[in-house]
């Protein structure tokens, strides 16, 4: 098992690379192993570096059956065919909910907790191209917003990394704190340990940081008005509507919610993506993005209730890394949400105005924390 993830991890390094080197570096790390449960490994965690989508699934399938002790001229033409591939691919919008449902391996539910032992545990390694392509660019004023691939260092090296504190990179503050609990190391690896249990992954998958990656979650809302104006009751309640967002990468209805960037106040953020995602202001425009903001701090996002704080059951969570939230409700009292235009923009296709009730299915979490805004305006659900 030990020399399965070593391999995996150089692996997970020369693939990151992308250079003409990269084949002879595959080969060596498949020729040098003499296990053969080690090379049977290689195709398959290779496969985990692409997305999956219908024109590389079938060539994926075939890495998968493939064994390379019987046959290694095989291996080596199949995998110069998956690297030119993948080379030339265009990574589509597609991939994050693909990968999301066929890479994790199944954990029962009794095996979650990490206090009950599970000795076959055999968790997927995966970390997305594009989270291991991100530039890491020392003198950018602009740190990176995903992690160095910490897989490869030790657990010594580990050590200097601030988990559970308040991290710096190029200046700009990165908050490893999660809003859950002190969260525990993995004792071989010295990685962060998901504090609510086993995924079936370890890596990062889809997200920048090992630990809690951080979001924002505004939830916008009144109550909602019939055409008389009067406001609508079911069962002599109040009805309330929120805003959500389509989510491009899976169709999903969720909160506009985004990322916390380096060394941005969790307070901006949620003004931000919801003026990016819910009213296509972005920040190409930047005058009027700038204004929009201002406008938006003074008005409706100027007092705002946290519903929410911590972790979020998001498809994308690892043993390694995972989501967390922060969510807040911005309360319509004056009627300026009539004055929005809303359109979807950034990584949503479309924004609307949406009644709240228990039949609502939205991405992750989301809607335990609707049926909490409703239940603070004593609302219909
Ligand atoms: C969810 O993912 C959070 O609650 C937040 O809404 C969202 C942030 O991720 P991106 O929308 O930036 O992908 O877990």
């Amino acid at each position: 098992m030990k020399s399965l993830h070593q391999n995996a991890r150089k692996v997970n390094y020369y693939v990151r690379m992308f250079t003409k080197e990269l084949l002879d570096e595959i080969d060596y790390v498949i020729t040098s192993s003499n296990q053969s449960s080690s090379s049977a490994a290689v195709p398959r965690r290779l496969t985990k570096f692409v997305e999956p989508s219908d024109n590389l699934s079938s060539f994926v399938d075939q890495l998968k059956s493939i064994h390379l002790e019987k046959d290694d001229d095989v291996l080596h033409s199949q995998l110069s065919q998956f690297i030119s591939t993948v080379s030339n691919s265009n990574l589509s919008e597609s991939w994050k909910s693909e990968l999301s449902r066929c890479v994790r391996s199944k954990v029962p539910d009794e095996k979650v907790p990490w206090s009950t032992k599970y000795s076959d545990y055999q968790p997927v390694l995966f970390t997305a191209w594009p989270v291991l392509h991100v530039s890491l660019d020392p003198t950018s004023p602009k740190p990176p917003w995903a992690d160095e691939d910490f897989t490869l260092k030790s657990k010594d090296e580990l050590k200097s990394v601030k988990f559970n504190k308040d991290d710096e990179l190029n200046g700009k503050k990165i908050d490893r704190k999660s809003r859950e609990c002190k969260y525990e190391m993995d004792s071989k690896t010295g990685l962060p340990r998901n504090p609510r249990g086993r995924t079936g992954m370890i890596g990062r998958g889809l997200l920048g940081r090992f630990g809690p990656n951080l979001a924002a979650d505004p939830i916008v809302s009144r109550f909602k008005k019939l055409p008389d104006g009067s406001i609508k009751h079911i069962n002599k309640k109040p009805v309330l509507e929120c805003v959500f967002i389509q989510r491009k990468d899976n169709n999903e209805w969720a909160i506009p919610g985004g990322m916390v960037e380096p060394g941005t106040a969790v307070s901006l953020t949620l003004v931000k993506e919801f003026r990016e995602e819910a009213l296509n202001v972005c920040h190409n425009d930047k005058e009027k993005a700038e204004k929009m903001t201002n406008e938006l701090k003074k008005t409706l996002f100027s007092k705002g209730f946290t519903i929410y704080e911590g972790y979020v059951d998001d498809p994308r969570n690892t043993d390694n890394a995972w989501m967390e939230t922060v969510a807040k409700n911005f309360h319509d009292t004056t009627g300026i949400t009539y004055t929005f235009q809303l359109e979807g923009g950034d990584d949503a296709f479309n924004s609307k105005w949406q009644e709240c009730s228990f039949s609502l299915k939205l991405y992750a979490s989301h809607k335990h924390f609707i049926e909490k805004t409703v239940q603070r305006h004593s609302a219909h659900w």
